[in-house]
């Protein structure tokens, strides 16, 4: 049983701010925790935000690597909460990179005076949960206890970055990158032999631009993964006209849609096309560029012939466009169903490997033995080079969450709660942690919609339910078990509908030795889960329990 010090610092547990504490701690400064911030202060909240890095952007603030960009177009991936910030900021591009994101994190940073209520460089390691407070107590790396009645984890669903366990990693003497942790200062890779191991979305944004500037670019590939050119250009002044003279009604429309982006759809199968019409069609959205290809027919995540018909028509742009018919072979993906794993949206990396600097490496053939000192060794050459960039992604979704200590109601901890798999409530709550509420949390649509969309909606459902609880004298709200339940049973329902558990993805924590293999995000459609989680507050938060503020309680006697 945990030691219960809530009760000397808290005081009385009422619906407001614990005495000597604040209403909510709010973990990480990316756009979750900004806007959650923002929000909360509206409402007249005390909040404090802790930030492991130096500045705002989360996501955006550690993957500097070269080529990172969104594949969501910028004019819908910001945020839509407030008009003076959409119609004042303007993009360059149609497809962000990294250091516009992160300018533009820090313009709504200034704007909205958020710094003055975060401590940055300093990690949340801890937080114990006091019955008789009905409070948290947050710890920090840097011995710092914080009070508060509320605690949100704006952690993000990729923040903790995965070095793989390759025999030998320690012992190379080059220098050594993760793209989820590029350092702050340029990297030149000039005249440089660089490794990359990985090919995932990260590699895939970064090796046509490193082999722009290095020497020799060895990319070692165990699984190929489909990508689609992003047709990225400038942003023209009428089409940003368009939008910001309609944002209204276009955020409005996003909201509603199953990927909270506005895409042109197609309602219908793959299969109801004749073959040349499906071709033409194929071809016309791989002009269109980008994750839009995904919804060339309304079957492709569905039906398995379907799917078929879209991965022989990327097969055959990749052998169309490498030159080299053996490294075009070992560049088509065929393990799984096309958009299964992420799909990935690319500047040229097909075309990379026509180059005379670029050399493909398929590790199924050679396997890896060994990075060693000089470079690395697989099973059928050694390769030497001065720096390797392990483009190896993250322990998704659950990583950041379970790094932190996390103990609840009767000392029930996070990581024994999610043992068999992240369980919670409308991917909000778990049962067990009282008033822990997580923004884009496992079980909720979040890395398979419009991050910032999503954002934006949970951040605005916990605003709205903190505010409800303070009006009704409410001082603990907690996931029902039974409510949990029934939404991860139908999260994973929904998911093996579709074509998405085939692949070894990390949505399901396939690339994470040891880990739960569930579908992780909920995959049912971002307005279709929005209704949800309003109908949810609306019938006064139904599946949730509450513990009534004692003053409250005991004027009810
Ligand atoms: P991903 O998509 O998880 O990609 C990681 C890549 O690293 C992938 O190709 C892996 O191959 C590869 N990998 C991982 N471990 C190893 C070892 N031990 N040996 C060789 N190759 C390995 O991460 P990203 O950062 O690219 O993208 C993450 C998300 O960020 C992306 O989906 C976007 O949403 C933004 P595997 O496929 O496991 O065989």
């Amino acid at each position: 049983m945990q030691q219960d010090v809530g009760r000397e610092i808290a005081g009385e547990p009422g619906s407001g701010a614990p005495a000597g504490g604040c209403d909510v701690v709010i973990v990480g400064a990316g756009f979750g925790g900004m806007y959650m911030l923002h929000r909360l202060r509206g409402l007249g909240m005390t909040a404090r935000v802790f930030e492991a890095g130096t500045g705002v952007g989360g996501t955006w603030y550690w993957n500097r690597y070269p080529g990172a960009r969104c594949d969501v177009e910028s004019m819908q991936y910001s945020f839509g909460f407030s008009d003076e910030i959409q119609q004042e900021w303007t993009w360059s591009e149609l497809f962000s990179g990294q250091p516009e994101i992160l300018r533009y994190a820090n313009f709504v940073a200034d704007k909205l005076d958020l710094r003055r209520d975060i401590t940055f460089n300093t990690r949340v390691v801890k937080a114990d949960w006091s019955e008789a407070g009905q409070c948290w107590l947050v710890g920090t790396d840097g011995g710092e206890t914080v009070v508060a009645r509320h605690v949100v984890m704006a952690t993000g669903c990729l923040s903790s970055s995965r070095m793989p366990d390759i025999a030998g990693r320690e012992s190379f003497a080059g220098r050594v990158f993760h793209t989820g942790q590029w350092p702050h200062e340029p990297v030149d890779f000039t005249g440089q032999v660089v490794g990359v191991i990985g090919t995932g979305s990260s590699a895939i944004q970064s090796i046509p631009v490193i082999a722009e500037q290095a020497k020799h670019v060895y990319v070692f590939q165990r699984t190929p993964n489909f990508s689609i050119p992003s047709r990225n250009g400038p942003m023209t002044a009428e089409y940003e006209a368009q939008w910001k003279r309609d944002y209204g009604r276009r955020r409005a429309e996003a909201r509603k849609m199953r990927s909270g982006v506005i895409a042109p759809l197609n309602d219908k199968s793959a299969l109801a096309d004749s073959e040349a019409a499906r071709r033409d069609n194929y071809e016309a959205r791989w002009k269109l560029g980008g994750t839009y290809f995904m919804q060339s027919y309304n079957d492709l995540a569905l039906n398995k012939a379907s799917n078929d018909t879209a991965v022989a028509f990327v097969h055959e742009k990749i052998r169309g466009i490498v030159k080299d018919p053996a490294v075009a072979a070992k560049l088509l993906p065929s393990n799984h169903p096309i958009g299964t794993k992420r799909i990935c949206v690319d500047t040229d990396y097909y075309e990379t490997f026509n180059r005379a600097n670029v050399t493909l490496v398929d590790l199924p053939e050679t396997p890896i033995k060994e990075i060693t000192p000089t470079g690395l060794d697989t099973t059928g050459a050694s390769y030497a080079f001065d720096a390797i960039v392990f483009a190896t992604g993250f322990d998704a979704m659950t990583g950041t969450l379970l790094k932190i200590d996390m103990r609840g109601r009767d000392g029930a901890t996070l990581r024994e709660a999610w043992a068999a798999g992240p369980h919670t409530y409308l991917g909000l709550m778990t049962a067990g942690l009282p008033n822990m509420f997580m923004i884009t949390g496992p079980g909720s649509p979040s890395v398979l919609s419009n991050m910032i969309v999503s954002i934006e909606q949970h951040v605005d459902w916990i605003a709205e339910c903190m505010g409800w609880m303070r009006a009704n004298q409410v001082a603990a709200l907690e996931a029902e078990q039974g409510a949990q339940e029934a939404w991860v049973a139908h999260v994973n329902e929904v998911a093996h509908r579709t074509l998405y558990p085939q692949a070894n993805s990390w949505y399901m924590g396939a690339n994470i030795p040891g880990k739960p293999q569930v579908f992780m995000p909920y995959i049912g459609g971002v307005g279709a889960y929005r209704e949800k989680c309003d109908a949810v507050a609306a019938a006064g938060y139904e599946g949730f329990r509450m513990t009534r503020a004692r003053a409250a309680a005991q004027a009810a006697e």
